[in-house]
Formats: C-alpha cells, sequence, structure tokens
C-alpha cells in the first residue's frame, strides 16, 4: 500500500506524488468560515472564498494562510490583550516570534511559497492593529503582491481607522477583511475596552466605546458597498457579552457581513491581561457551541477558527512558524510558482471527488430510520479524510450527524495522548473532559488499551473508516449505530 501523508507535511515535487498523498491510499502512523460549497453561492462569490481556508470551511482542509507580523502599533486597549502578547482579534496568547520589516516579510512570504504549496493567503493580523500601523501594512501588501500576483490579501482590524483605509483596500485589490466587533451597544464596550486613541487624544468610558461602535459599523457598510467580503469576528465573554452576541449578529448581518465568526475568550492570569487578572473566565465548549446554534439562521458561522497566532504559518491547525524563521530564509529569494500551480490542479480535482462523495452521503443519511443528532469527533490531519492516528491528534473535529446530513460544528483542542510510543492516564483523562457530549471517535489507528477507558467513559472509539472521506466514515458509522439499534429493539 502506498504512503499516505499528512497534507500538513505535503511537499513532493511533482503531481502524481501530490494525487498520491491527496487520494487516501494508506497512511502513515501520525483540521474551516462557512460550510458552504459552490451551491451554497453565487459564482463570482464562490470564486473568491473557494481558496480561502478562513472563509471557506470546505478550503480549510486544502489551502493554508500566513500572517506576517509587520504591524505591531495598536490604537486601542481591550480587556483580553496584553501588548506584549499577538492580538487576540486574530491569534491565541503567545508571543510573536519576531516581528518584521516590509522587506523581511516578502522575504519570508517568498521562501514560504516555495516550499508550502498550499499556501493561498497573506494575512496582517497584527501583533496590533493593521489599519493603525497602515504605512507598514500597506508597504507589505504592495511588495508581496508584485512578485506573488495571485496570493490573496487579507487583514484584521479592530474598525476604529477602517473608514480612513477603505478607499486603499480597494485599490489594492484586499477582498477580504475582518473586524473584530465584540458590541453594538456602548454600554457593553465599557466593560470591554477602557479606552481608544483617535484624533490625537484618548478617550475612556462611554465616549471610547461610542467612537469605536460608529467607526466599526461605518468601515462595515463602506466595505460592502464596494463588495468586499467582510467578515466579524467576536470574543464570547461569558457574562459580559455573551447574550448580546444574537444582536450582535442581526446587527452585522443587516450591514452585509459575510460571516460571523465568535471565538471562545482565552483568558489566563499568565497572559497579564486585565480579564485573566480579574478571573474573567471563558467560556465552555458547549457553552459556545449551544450560541453557535441559537445562531445558525443568522449571518454564515465560521465555526473552524484556530484563533491563529499573528505569525501563523500554515493550514489552520498547524504551525510551521519555526521552519521559517528570519534566521532560516535567505537574503537573496526569487518567486518560483511551479509547486503551487501543481498543487491547485491536483486539488481541483480532489475537490470534486469529495463534492460527489458528500453528495452520496446526503442521500444514504436520509434513509437512516433515526431522528437523534450525535456528536463525532474526527482524528485527521487536513485532505478532508479520517487519516490521523488517535495518538497523535492535539485536536478533534466535531461534526453533528443525523438523517438530515453531517455538518462541522467545531474542533476541542486536547493534549496528545501519545508521546514516544506511550500513553498516559491522566492524557487520556483530559481528552476525556475535551470532548464532553461526543458518542464515537473515528480515526485511522488506536490501540486497544486507550479504545478500552474510551469506552468505559462512554465514548466509542473506533479505526473501521480509516482513510474514508470524513462524511462518509461519519455516515457510515452512523447508519451502522441504527441498525444495531433497530436489531436491538426488533
Ligand atoms: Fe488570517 Fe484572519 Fe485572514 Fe484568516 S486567520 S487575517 S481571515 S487569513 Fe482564520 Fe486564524 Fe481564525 Fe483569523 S483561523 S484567527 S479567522
Ligand atoms: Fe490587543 Fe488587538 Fe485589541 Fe489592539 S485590537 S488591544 S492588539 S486585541
Amino acid at each position: 500500500m502506498a504512503q499516505l501523508v499528512g497534507l500538513e507535511t505535503l511537499m513532493p515535487a511533482g503531481a502524481q506524488d501530490m494525487r498520491a498523498a491527496l487520494d487516501g491510499q494508506g497512511c502513515s502512523s501520525s483540521s474551516c468560515g462557512s460550510s458552504s460549497g459552490p451551491s451554497d453561492m453565487p459564482a463570482e462569490i464562490w470564486e473568491k472564498v473557494k481558496d480561502h481556508p478562513c472563509y471557506s470551511e470546505e478550503a480549510h482542509h486544502y489551502f493554508a494562510r500566513m500572517h506576517v507580523a509587520v504591524a505591531p502599533a495598536c490604537n486601542i486597549q481591550c480587556n483580553y490583550c496584553n501588548r506584549k502578547y499577538d492580538c487576540a482579534n486574530e491569534s491565541r496568547p503567545g508571543v510573536v516570534s519576531e516581528k518584521l520589516t516590509p522587506v523581511q516579510a516578502r522575504r519570508k512570504v517568498i521562501s514560504v511559497a516555495n516550499e508550502v504549496p498550499q499556501l493561498s493567503v497573506l494575512g496582517i493580523a497584527g501583533p496590533g492593529d493593521a489599519c493603525y500601523d497602515w504605512r507598514k501594512t500597506r508597504e507589505t501588501f504592495e511588495l508581496i503582491s508584485a512578485d506573488i500576483p495571485d496570493i490573496k490579501l487579507c487583514l484584521s482590524t479592530n474598525g476604529l481607522m477602517l473608514p480612513d483605509r477603505v478607499d486603499e483596500i480597494e485599490r489594492m485589490n484586499i477582498d477580504h477583511v475582518t473586524i473584530t466587533i465584540n458590541m453594538v451597544d456602548p454600554e457593553i464596550g465599557t466593560k470591554i475596552y477602557p479606552w481608544i486613541f483617535y484624533q490625537n487624544r484618548r478617550w475612556t468610558g462611554l465616549d471610547a466605546s461610542k467612537i469605536l461602535h460608529e467607526r466599526q459599523m461605518l468601515g462595515l457598510e463602506m466595505l460592502t458597498a464596494r463588495g468586499i467580503l467582510t467578515k466579524i469576528n467576536s470574543v464570547m465573554i461569558p457574562g459580559v457579552n455573551d447574550q448580546h452576541l444574537m444582536e450582535v449578529n442581526r446587527v452585522v448581518k443587516g450591514k452585509g457581513a459575510f460571516l460571523h465568526n465568535i471565538m471562545p475568550l482565552i483568558s489566563d492570569p499568565a497572559h497579564g491581561t486585565h480579564y485573566g487578572l480579574t478571573g474573567q473566565r471563558g467560556p465552555r465548549a458547549m457553552e459556545l457551541k449551544a450560541l453557535q446554534d441559537k445562531l445558525s439562521d443568522g449571518t454564515k458561522l465560521m465555526r473552524h477558527c484556530r484563533q491563529c497566532r499573528a505569525d501563523a504559518v500554515g493550514l489552520l491547525g498547524e504551525d510551521r512558524g519555526q521552519e521559517f524563521t528570519m534566521d532560516l530564509v535567505a537574503d537573496e529569494v526569487e518567486y518560483d510558482p511551479t509547486k503551487r500551480e501543481t498543487y491547485r490542479e491536483v486539488v481541483a480535482e480532489e475537490r470534486g471527488q469529495h463534492v460527489a462523495a458528500r453528495q452520496k452521503v446526503d442521500v444514504a443519511l436520509a434513509s437512516v430510520d433515526a431522528d437523534e443528532a450525535m456528536l463525532v469527533a474526527v482524528a485527521t490531519k487536513g485532505g478532508g479524510r479520517i487519516n490521523q492516528h488517535f495518538g497523535h491528534a492535539k485536536e478533534f473535529q466535531i461534526y453533528e450527524v443525523s438523517p438530515a446530513g453531517v455538518t462541522f460544528v467545531g474542533h476541542r483542542k486536547a493534549e496528545q495522548y501519545c508521546e514516544g510510543g506511550w500513553g498516559e492516564d491522566a492524557t487520556l483523562d483530559g481528552v476525556i473532559a475535551a470532548l464532553e457530549g461526543v458518542r464515537v471517535i473515528l480515526c485511522a489507528k488506536i490501540g486497544d488499551c486507550p479504545r478500552e477507558s474510551l469506552s468505559a467513559a462512554g465514548i466509542e472509539a473506533t479505526d473501521a473508516f480509516a482513510h474514508d472521506w470524513i462524511e462518509a466514515g461519519i455516515s457510515g458509522w452512523y447508519a451502522r449505530e441504527h441498525a444495531s439499534y433497530a436489531r436491538q429493539i426488533a
């Protein structure tokens, strides 16, 4: 059997190798915007999002983004941010390894593009604010798009300076913009933002929140009027804005936002943030899911965000940044498009097969005589397949299955069970806790020991669907489960 490699390690030279890597034949031992596909949206919109791992859940199985940390300055204070850490608009707390000048960023992006064929998007997400530190943001995008014209440009902002940048954003062909909007009621904003810096002075309290809110709304309206796809990120802060996010969703949807991404607050005293130091907790996984479920009729929801670092490189859920630190990047670099072009041709074929498999799944599930929805955890290295060993997973993708179909609902991080060939019971307890509400784990392989312990905790684990498309494996398990249930009650 041929050796299957994960997409995250995919750097073969030719199309044949790439096909072998993608088609799921065999496995070595060792992660979504909306669930929308081409059938859910106008062709011109699909064309804009089909290679963007954040704006299309489907694309995140195949395409990678990279962030360059060229914008360290920020003009507001969020209670979940410590300036020494990555911008929580678009990142999990973690120090940015190195801040870059635009010229350094160009060298780094070309190096990554030559080595990582999945690369499709260049994002600037801080570590401060891309629209405030605008000169560096603009220079970086202009330098890099001159070398790699087909790379998608994407930026993230708190929105305060956004209205002043919209004309240039349009001129530079930046067609994906994220605004972090945590409130549409400035009273709530006073609990999130102690101050802002605007028009050469510092504003506090209600005045600060009112200005920020008005500028965010204006920026969103201006982007919508120009046809620029706008995603809204909201940080879910229990007891502060969790109930209010329904209203945020309603308002941003009304103003034309393409996607709404609700991210859990990450709060830890060690990060030195106001919330971390005052004991403000983040939401539990099931609280986040409950809110997302309530919003499922609103603006399309992104459920596959990984809260990446401001210098992340790779598929969502992985970070290859350490392979491309500036000391490893050559002084002189020249872009070679060969790998990226070949990869795109291969992926186009593969995606066609995946879409066909998903359609078959929908038909098969509709015939299952059941009415309950179940949560399924999947261990995957990418490519849309069940292709990772249980013991090697650092996160599980969570799907909900019912006769209505298979829907991606999020991911859960967990400590890797198997380190150096051994699994630890304490680690397994953590995995079990992380998988609250999950009925089954589908993976490429699992040993008897963890399987039995998981079973004792009420979670089935099986490798019976190894290397299947994720949706096909899930529907196969669900049909099997209900066939055996039907036999039991016959
Ligand atoms: Fe980066 Fe953000 Fe662009 Fe994506 S990330 S600037 S839209 S290219 Fe994506 Fe990362 Fe979530 Fe951001 S997973 S934190 S949503
Ligand atoms: Fe921090 Fe980003 Fe908020 Fe600025 S906008 S304070 S960098 S989280």
